[in-house]
């Protein structure tokens, strides 16, 4: 409690010098008390400058997540993140959301951790979710009367609002490789697994999962994904507050979904190709009946990807592995 009331005193003047003669009368507390404070609140990560007279500043606040700003960053949201769970630690989020949409959770449930255990990507690979600087975050959603094909359209829906979130909050020229890596510079900056629940050909619900690396420094990228990985302070050079970025992308998703509703799959098509790095490449596409190679010319009406491959021949892949 006491040092909330410090932070508050220290943040009614921002980058000023509060002595500790002040903030121990104004607190009412003793100066070595006020000291130990200052300590308690070094060890969570907020920075402090100090000088012999002056007293403190704050110079950084710790970058953890909190309630109240991802409440005030999704302000404008109707029904996308209206129930958080944040959690600081969990094996994966994307179980966290399964077990609250199986009990009963609205659609829109968002589920966030600073550290993942056990995070996990397409096919049971691993998605490294080192603590405190990336997102790692599920959205559980219950689509009204959605066929099973649903699923792969809501992975590049959410691909265009994650690029297009990035592109908000920072310089950084993110692109889509289909169907589900965002890369910057070729580099993989976020990954999007969607797992949906069905019953009768219908969705019963979606979660989205969506991994991204945000202020990791290229030293704490884990060494097996160095050489393919990125982050966006990598990239921009700067450190974003994840909280503000988390608002961008769910409120995109939202209004796209919005979009989606009212006007099908085909708007969202012209976004994605438009922020696509994979179309007009030569690529190779690893599906389970063997390699494909050919030009990637674009999404059909569904979503699938079209190949036109070395013999001239159309190609249409619905799942795979795009090597550019
Ligand atoms: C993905 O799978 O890209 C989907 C990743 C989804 C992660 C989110 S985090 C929140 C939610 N909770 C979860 O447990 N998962 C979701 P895939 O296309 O299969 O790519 C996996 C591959 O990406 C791995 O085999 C690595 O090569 C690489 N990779 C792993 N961790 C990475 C990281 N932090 N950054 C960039 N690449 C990574």
């Amino acid at each position: 409690m006491g040092s909330s009331r410090l932070i508050d005193m220290l943040q009614e003047h921002p980058g000023q010098y509060i002595s500790g003669e002040e903030i121990s009368r104004r607190l009412a507390i003793s100066r070595t008390a006020v000291w130990k404070q200052i300590e308690k609140l070094r060890e969570e990560g907020y920075e402090f400058e100090s000088a012999p007279r002056r007293g403190y500043r704050l110079i950084r606040k710790p970058e953890k997540l909190q309630n109240v700003a991802l409440l005030y960053a999704l302000q404008g949201c109707t029904t996308f993140g209206q129930r958080i769970k944040l959690l600081e630690t969990t094996v994966s989020t994307q179980e966290e959301a399964r077990s609250l949409a199986e009990s009963g959770s609205p659609s829109g449930t968002l589920v966030l951790a600073e550290e993942q255990t056990g995070g996990r990507g397409r096919q049971g690979r691993k998605w490294y979710s080192p603590p405190g600087k990336g997102i790692w975050m599920s959205l559980l959603l219950r689509p009204e009367q959605q066929p099973l094909s649903f699923a792969p359209q809501l992975t590049l829906l959410t691909a265009v609002a994650v690029c297009r979130a990035i592109r908000r909050v920072s310089e950084v020229d993110a692109g889509i490789k289909w169907p589900n890596d965002i890369l910057v510079g070729g580099r993989k900056v976020c990954g999007i697994l969607v797992e949906s629940v069905g019953e009768d050909e219908l969705i019963r619900y979606c979660i989205v999962g969506i991994g991204m690396n945000v202020n990791l420094e290229g030293s704490e990228l884990p060494t097996e994904v160095s050489s393919i990985a990125t982050s966006l302070l990598i990239e921009g050079g700067q450190r974003i507050d994840r909280s503000v970025l988390i608002g961008e992308v769910v409120r995109e998703m939202e209004q796209l979904y919005e979009l989606y509703r009212s006007e099908g799959f085909a708007p969202i098509r012209i976004l994605w190709e438009a922020l696509s790095v994979t179309l007009g490449q030569r690529i190779t596409v690893k599906t389970t009946g063997g390699d494909l190679t050919g030009t990637a010319m674009g999404l059909d009406s569904t979503g699938a990807l079209a190949l036109l491959d070395e013999s001239g021949e159309n190609r249409i892949i619905f799942s795979g592995e795009v090597q550019l």
